[in-house]
Order: C-alpha cells, then sequence, then structure tokens
C-alpha cells in the first residue's frame, strides 16, 4: 500500500491550527534566544535516518518469537514498509539492507520501486554470525577470525559479494558487524584472533570501490559471553587505520558496557576524522536494541551534542551514515520505528538549540553551574512543534503515529498481505 498525498493533506488540514499556534510560539521563543529558526528547519529537513530492512517485521529473542501480522514477506514489500515510514515522517529516506537476507532478483525493478518511494540504499551489512545452507565452512568457531583459513576465505568473499550486490544498487557503504569472539577462556588465542581479523579486513578493503566506505562496528559481548574480538571503539578504530583511509569506526548506541560515555566516544572518533557510521537504539542493561530515547533520553541529547559539535567543527570526519538498529519484540514494527525517528529529531532539534558559544565562554571560564544550565536549557525546550514544522515542509504529516493508526494503515497490510506473513530479520 501507498499513502497518498490527499491523505497526507487531509490529516494535515484537521490539526493544522492548533499547530500554527504552538510553532509560532516556539518560534519566538528561540529566535529570541538568538537562533536562526528557518536553519534549524532545514537541518531537520536534511536529517535522514536509514531502516534496515531486518527491522521491519516483528524481532524476538532466543526465548521466542511474538509474529505481528501484516508483516512484510519480501524485499519489495520492505521497501514498500519504509514507503510508508517515509511518506508519513520525511525522515526515513533510506533502506540498509541485510546480505543474505534480502538479495534482489531484479535490480532494475527494486532500484525503481525505491526511487518511487524517494528512498535510497544506505550501508550494505554483511552476516558471517551464522552459517548458510549448503556453505562450505561453518563459522560456529569465527569467521573472519577463525583459526580454519578456508572459513576465512569463505567469509572475506562473501564481504566482497555484498559489496557487489551493494554496487548494483547505488549503496556506497559496507557495515561489519563481527560476532566473532570466546565463549570461555582460553578458547582463543587474542593476539592470533586479532591478526586474523585485521589481515581478513584489509582483504575485504582492497575491493572497496574508491568512492565506498568501510564501517567496523564494535560489540563488547554477545553472541559470546567471554570475548568478542573488535570489542570496543579502540579496536575498530585500530583495525580501520589499518585498513586505510576509506575505513572508519561505526558506533551503535547498545553496543557498550552499561555507564559507557558514549558522547566523549563520539568525539574523540570525530576529531581524528573516523565516525562513518551510527547505529540508534536505546537500553537498560545491554544489547537490549529497544525504541530510540524511550530508556535515557537525556543521554542520546548528549550524544548529539557530541554529534552536531562535531558535524559543524570536524571537516575532517564525514557526514555519518545513520541507521536505526532495533527489534521489536511487543510493538507494531511500524510503530516502534516512528517512535525511534522522532526522538532522533528530537534530541538533534534540542542539540541544534545548545548555545555552544556561551558554553565555550563558560567552559573557559570554568563556570561549571553556567555549563549545566545552558546544556539543561537547550534539553528542557519542548521541540515537537518544531520538528512536525520542519515534517510539513517536507510533505509529511504533523503528528506520524495519530496519523498512522487514523489511516489504519496496519489493517490495510493485513488486508493485503495476510494475517501470517512473517519477515525474515531479527
Ligand atoms: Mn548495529
Amino acid at each position: 500500500m501507498r499513502i497518498s498525498k490527499d491523505q497526507i493533506q487531509d490529516y494535515n488540514k484537521k490539526n493544522k491550527a492548533e499547530h500554527a499556534s504552538q510553532f509560532d510560539f516556539l518560534s519566538q521563543v528561540i529566535s529570541a534566544k538568538g537562533h536562526d529558526v528557518n536553519a534549524i528547519l532545514q537541518k531537520l529537513q536534511n536529517f535522514q535516518v536509514a531502516i534496515p530492512s531486518w527491522a521491519l517485521g516483528a524481532g524476538g529473542t532466543r526465548f521466542g518469537r511474538f509474529g505481528f501480522q501484516g508483516e512484510p514477506a519480501s524485499l519489495e514489500q520492505k521497501i514498500d514498509d519504509v514507503g510508508i515510514l517515509h511518506a508519513l515522517t520525511q525522515t526515513a529516506g533510506a533502506i540498509s539492507l541485510h546480505i543474505p537476507w534480502d538479495i534482489p532478483t531484479d535490480y532494475t525493478a527494486i532500484n525503481q520501486l525505491a526511487a518511487s518511494h524517494d528512498i535510497v540504499f544506505d550501508a550494505v551489512n554483511s552476516n558471517t554470525f551464522q552459517d548458510q545452507k549448503n556453505a562450505a565452512e561453518s563459522y560456529k568457531y569465527g569467521s573472519l577470525s577463525s583459526t580454519n583459513k578456508a572459513a576465512r576465505e569463505q567469509a572475506i568473499a562473501h564481504n566482497i559479494e555484498v559489496i557487489k550486490i551493494g554496487d548494483k544498487l547505488g549503496s556506497k557503504s559496507l557495515t561489519v558487524w563481527l560476532a566473532d569472539g570466546a565463549n570461555f577462556p582460553g578458547q582463543t588465542n587474542f593476539q592470533t584472533a586479532l591478526q586474523h581479523t585485521q589481515d581478513s579486513l584489509i582483504e575485504i578493503y582492497k575491493t572497496l570501490p574508491n568512492d565506498w566506505k568501510l564501517f567496523i562496528e564494535y560489540k563488547p559481548y554477545e553472541p559470546n559471553f567471554y570475548s568478542t574480538v573488535i570489542q570496543d571503539w579502540g579496536t575498530s578504530f585500530m583495525l580501520a587505520n589499518s585498513c586505510g583511509d576509506k575505513a572508519y569506526t561505526l558506533v551503535d548506541l547498545g553496543h557498550h558496557l552499561p555507564n559507557t560515555n558514549i558522547e566523549q566516544i563520539v568525539a574523540t572518533l570525530m576529531l581524528k576524522g573516523k565516525l562513518g557510521g551510527f547505529h540508534f537504539n536505546d537500553s537498560k542493561y545491554g544489547d537490549d536494541d529497544v525504541t530510540v530515547g524511550s530508556i535515557k533520553p537525556y543521554a542520546l541529547f548528549l550524544i548529539f551534542n557530541a554529534l552536531v559539535y562535531g558535524m559543524e567543527n570536524n571537516p575532517q570526519n564525514p557526514y555519518p551514515a545513520w541507521m536505526i538498529d532495533a527489534s521489536h519484540n511487543i510493538k507494531d514494527p511500524l510503530e516502534d520505528l516512528i517512535q525511534s525517528l522522532e526522538a532522533i529529531q528530537e534530541a538533534y532539534a534540542k542539540a541544534l538549540l545548545v548555545d555552544q558559544k556561551s558554553l565555550t565562554e563558560a567552559q573557559l571560564n570554568n563556570d561549571v553551574v553556567q555549563c549545566q544550565e545552558i546544556l539543561q536549557d537547550a534539553y528542557r525546550t519542548d521541540v515537537r512543534p518544531l520538528i512536525a514544522q520542519a515534517r510539513l515542509t517536507s510533505g509529511g504529516v504533523l503528528h506520524p503515529i495519530s496519523a498512522y493508526r487514523s489511516m489504519h494503515i496496519r489493517k490495510n497490510l493485513i488486508n493485503e498481505r495476510g494475517a501470517n506473513s512473517v519477515a525474515s530479520g531479527l
């Protein structure tokens, strides 16, 4: 199904008057503080977040999975789902494919379908964390780091194949998340595993087209519970440096031990020009992959503050690739993604309201109280009318969740796809 421009206009008409007064008030408040409202709106409109192809169905845990009706059963339907998200929010203008779960059969048709939704293909993701049917080698004891040369070669060849697939779709980056590690002390030799990984990544890097980037994701634990080969940003940074200029670190918010200062990691990587990709989600304990901003919204704001500072002050760092990497166990996946997209926009808008000049002054004067006042003044601003205005200007709806429900989108998807359709993914 597709959402028509008429549906969007009808919805907005009903909510326009209330929005206009709220936006006028907020504009005055923000302008009085010296901000250029139109410049902020333009930045919000430009901010596009990729939706991963594996996050459009219900996720699950190792204890089970509760399906959601009307899930997209094909790549075409997944692209249609992202089209729905983008039509409503005007913030989801990209899809990130997982290979081999979502290999296109007809590239021309897939490219045309995505273009018709105004969607581009973001980073492609390889998969060496599970064995594929008929694979010659197993990844049970590792892939790029394996002690088995044939397994390493198979994993390298897979990543090269993923680049070729992405190239046909206009993707410009490959994300490698390596599940390799050990479940028990003594199981692997740390140095050998890291060396193998570095050598394997360099082999993949050599085949990267000139205008592509390689993103190296890190994670401290899971699925291995004793050690992970690429356990932290420092290891990823080191590996990216051994590959070359086109290799970068990718930060996933859930891939840190509790209480890690992620905004500081962001600042360090951007100073060094090595923050390439960013995965949004939220967590209470580990890699919980729950809705962005649902648990630690202030931490998200502080991270965005570091990102905004880096985007404005670090020309040595490329514009990062943004993606939501979350799993939806009990919510309608599309509603969950809408909530995440709104939380991202909200944190970004608040970070754009930080008075950077006054903050620098207060830092120079060591006025600790004033530093906190400046950050929290921005954080406490209710920016929702600003985000709604950005969406409205781009052709989206004022209130995406309420619009999604009033348009009965899930019911339409169930009618179209059936109650029992199941999406591939996590
Ligand atoms: Mn991730």
